[in-house]
This record gives C-alpha cells, structure tokens and sequence, in this order.
C-alpha cells in the first residue's frame, strides 16, 4: 500500500512540474487524496527531499517560475510535517484540512483563493474627510466633547490672524526689494497653528517650509521672524539661508532644509531616539503632497512602521506643488490610503477646520506615544497663495479656483465664525488685533534692516574643527577680492 502510495506521489509530481494549471490546486488534491489513504506520515517523510530534488531538476529550465515553485513546495512540505505532529489519528482529520486554506508566511497568514482576481487601481468611494466645523464655522458634529476652552480658542485664532498678517507684511517688504524671497502659507493657518496647539512642546518639529505657525505657537517672536528674513547677525543660521529657511534649537524646531522630504526620514531617526530612550514625547514632520512623490517619504514611512517610533506624517495636501496639480501627482486616491500599504495607522481630514486639525493631532500624538506607532494624517487644503515669490500661479490655475478657496473655504475666516458664534470673539476684537499685530510686523522689520550682517568670515566656520587648505585659500581669496572691490559689495557685511 505504502509503495504504491509512493509511486504515486511521484507521478503527481511530474506531472505538475510539467503542468501549466493550478500547482496549488493540484498539491492540495493530492494531499487530500493522501489523507484518505491514511498514509500521510509514510509519505510524509520521504516525499520532503522527493518534492525539492524535483523542483531543483525544474528550476534549470525555467528560471522565473523557480522561487515560485519553491516557495509552494517548501510550504506543502512544512504542512504535511505540521499536519502529522498535531495529530496521531489522521482518521480525525478533516477531508479539506484548513491548513491547506491558509498561507502561514512569515508575514501573516494568508488564504488561498481560486480566483483569479488583481487588486483594483481604484476605490469606488474615496477615503471619508473627517471635520468638525462646516463652511460657515457651525458645528458639523458634537464640538462639546472636544472641551475647547475659550482660553485656548482665543490664542489659536489670534496666532492665525498673526500668521496671516505676518505673511501679508513680508511678503510686500520683498516685492518691495527689503528681502530676497518670502512663501506664504496662505491657506494653510489652520494647519500650522491648530496642529502645533495638539502638540507638547518637547515634541520635536521637523518641518518642510510652510509651518511659520508652528514656530510663531511656541513662542518665536516676530523680531526672530524678522532677523531670519534679513539675514541678519542676530540670525540663528548667521545668514547662510535664503529667506524663510528658520529655526529653533530652544523650541525643538529643526531648520527648514527645503529639500521637500528630506525631513521625513530625518523625522523617523529622531522619534527611534526618542523611543530608545523611552521619551515621553513624540516627533511631528510635515510635508506637502509633492514631498509624497519623493523615495524619501515612502522610505521613511517603511521604516517607521517597522520599527514602530513615535512619528506623526503630517501631509499638507494643498492640491499643488508648484504647478503640477495633485492629479498629475499620483493616481491613488490621495495620500491617506498609502498608510495602509505601508501598515500605518491613517486619517484624512479637513485641513480648513481647526478643530478637526486639533482633535485629530491630539489623538494622533497620544496613540503615537502611547502605542509607539506612527500616525500618517492627510489634511485636505488650498495653498491659496503663489508658491513662493518667484511664482505666478495665475499662469497654471484659475482665479477663480484661487478665489474660491480664499472665499467659502478660508480657515481663518471659519474658525472666527465659530469662537463668534459662542461669543468669545467680535469685530472690535478684531479690528484691533490686526492693527496692533500690522504695526509690531512693521516695527520688527525697521529693526532687523538696520542690524549689521554676519561677517563673511562666518561663511567659513562652525564646518570643521580644523578648516582644510583648501577652503583657507578660498576664504583668503574672497577678503582680497572684496577689499579690493569694496564699492561693489554690500557695506552692512563686515570682513
Ligand atoms: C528634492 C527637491 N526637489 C525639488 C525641489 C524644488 N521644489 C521646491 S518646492 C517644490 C514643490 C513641493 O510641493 P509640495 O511638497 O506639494 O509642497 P507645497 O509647496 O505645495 O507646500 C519643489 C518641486 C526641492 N526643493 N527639493
């Protein structure tokens, strides 16, 4: 009985290498048929090495189906071993044994299917947009619960406004040739000041270049703002930067590189550190949906889940990066389903509505530390400004596309509704708020002008300890050059 059950499983095999349908199909038949011989643990042992000599012979002939082929041997081989240990009476086991359903990988279990199906490129209904507020500031679920105090209402809205202001200021002062360039964040206040307010502040930052407001939340003061701008010696980056590029070691701000992603994985390093020093903070990146076209993003999103740190991807889908539309960006259905692939926890939400901002940085902050995950939240918004000030967008999008987020969609405008709407908040308020913020924008901007420069010598330290030859001959040769040319250089920088 047991030779001709041998004899048999030797045919079977053959003629499955030969075979172009179903091998799995085809092993599980035969296993099923062996069950019913009760057989199984004769053959067990000597179809192992049986199975794989054959494949090896296989995989001399066809190459790409080889790891394939393998892979199902190796696994029949290990269920077959499995099958007999777990019981000593196989008259017990079932005809079809669920074993033989399921795919034990090292990766999960997965099951077997018959059909012959590809996963679609597409969601019928797109990813839900999870919001607080409505257009018109009015509440669009239960606000009560998010015990929002006036206190902290106040000072979100206000730093809005300041941010606003601040944007409208400094962006004149370079069309009138005082700075070199300037980007808004036009659009995306709420994004910067109600995530920064969910946020503690030994929470790292690591920002792409459109959190002003993250900053302006932890208390860098509108002259800090000014110094950075104008390149001043009171500058942290002792004006090696373009305008813009700001930050803050007191506030745990990384300086903005600009490079669109290559904060996200420095993001993911920072929160392992956190996480091997079982900190009880977490760290916050944030980038557009551009920098989500990056192999950074999708790298640091891997390695994130992997080794499960404390991060939270905060991606500013503002529709634009530069000029090319989010459509001609990727074909998924936006940022937030590329979480799942990656086995990381996702929400999209309103990126217009401060309170869903809040709520969900909240939860995501807590989950982050608390469970030591990452958190990828994608906020929908507008950038309703030019991309920066070498930019006219008019030239790739409409106005009225424009106008329409700055009208019905404005954040600002929004969450204002809302604090009125509970009386906390009124147009004298107001009035008098933007004016004070306008002129202490324009004071700050007289002062950082008429500070001095960093000295050019400043272009060449804090690199190395000890300076090359090199970049010493360099050095010398940029004094002698502007010594000799001093009219031709600017007379606020000194040597
Ligand atoms: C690595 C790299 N590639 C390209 C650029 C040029 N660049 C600067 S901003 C930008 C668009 C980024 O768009 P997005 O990430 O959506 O952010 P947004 O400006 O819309 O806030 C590009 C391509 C860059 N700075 N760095």
């Amino acid at each position: 009985m047991a030779s001709s059950c041998l004899t048999k499983s030797k045919n079977f095999i053959i003629f499955n290498l030969k075979s172009k349908s179903s091998f799995t199909d085809r092993i599980s038949a035969f296993t099923n048929s062996l069950f019913h011989h009760r057989l199984l643990h004769t053959v067990n042992h000597t179809i192992s090495p049986l199975l794989v000599r054959k494949h090896a012979g296989y995989s001399r002939v066809n190459r790409t189906d080889d790891s394939h082929r393998f892979f199902e041997l190796a696994y029949v081989q290990r269920q077959l071993h499995s099958t007999v240990s777990v019981s000593s009476d196989v008259t017990q086991l079932p005809v079809e044994s669920p074993s033989l359903q399921i795919l034990d990988f090292p990766g999960g279990k997965v099951k077997f299917t018959k059909k012959l199906t590809f996963t679609s490129n597409s969601t019928e209904e797109r990813v839900h947009c999870y919001r607080v507020l409505d257009d018109n500031g009015q509440p669009f679920t239960d606000v009560d619960s998010l015990e929002i105090s006036k206190e902290l209402a106040i000072k979100m809205y206000t730093n809005m406004v300041t941010l606003e202001v601040m944007d409208t200021v400094f962006y004149e002062s370079q069309r009138q040739g005082r700075i070199s360039f300037y980007a808004t964040t036009t659009g995306e206040e709420a994004i910067n000041i109600a995530s920064a307010a969910a946020l503690n502040d030994n929470d790292f930052v690591f920002p792409q270049y459109r959190e002003p407001g993250v900053l302006l939340w932890r208390g860098f003061t509108l002259q800090e703002f000014a110094n950075q701008l104008f390149g001043n010696k009171h500058e942290y980056g002792k004006g090696r930067q373009m305008p813009i590029h700001y930050g803050s070691r007191k506030l745990n701000y990384f300086t903005v590189a600009s490079t669109v992603a290559t904060q996200i994985p420095h993001a993911v390093g920072a929160a392992y550190s956190l996480k091997m020093e079982k900190q009880d903070s977490c760290v916050i990146t944030y980038f557009g949906d551009g920098g989500t076209s990056t192999a950074d993003f999708h790298a640091a999103m891997n390695f994130a889940a992997v080794l499960e740190v404390p991060v939270i991807f905060f991606c500013r889908n503002n529709g634009w990066a530069i000029s090319t539309p989010v459509n001609e960006q990727f074909r998924s259905d936006g940022v937030v389903v590329k979480g799942k692939a990656y086995g990381v926890p996702s929400i999209r939400i309103d990126g217009n509505d401060a309170l869903a901002i809040y709520n969900a940085v909240y939860e995501a902050r807590k989950m982050a530390i608390k469970e030591q995950t990452p958190v990828l939240i994608e906020a929908l918004t507008y950038r309703a400004g030019h991309h920066t000030t070498s930019d006219d967008s008019t030239r790739y999008r409409s106005v009225e596309e424009i106008e329409r987020w700055r009208g019905d969609q404005n954040p600002v405008k929004r969450f204002r509704a809302w604090i009125e709407s509970r009386g906390w908040w009124n147009g004298v308020a107001e009035s008098e708020y933007r004016s004070s913020i306008r002129k202490q924008v324009a004071q700050v901007i007289q002062v950082a002008e008429r500070v001095e420069k960093p000295p050019v010598a400043d272009m060449f330290n804090d690199v190395y300890d000890v300076p090359p030859t090199n970049l010493n001959e360099q050095e010398a040769f940029v004094q002698k050059t502007v010594k000799k040319h001093r009219q031709d250089y600017p007379s606020d920088v000194p040597l």
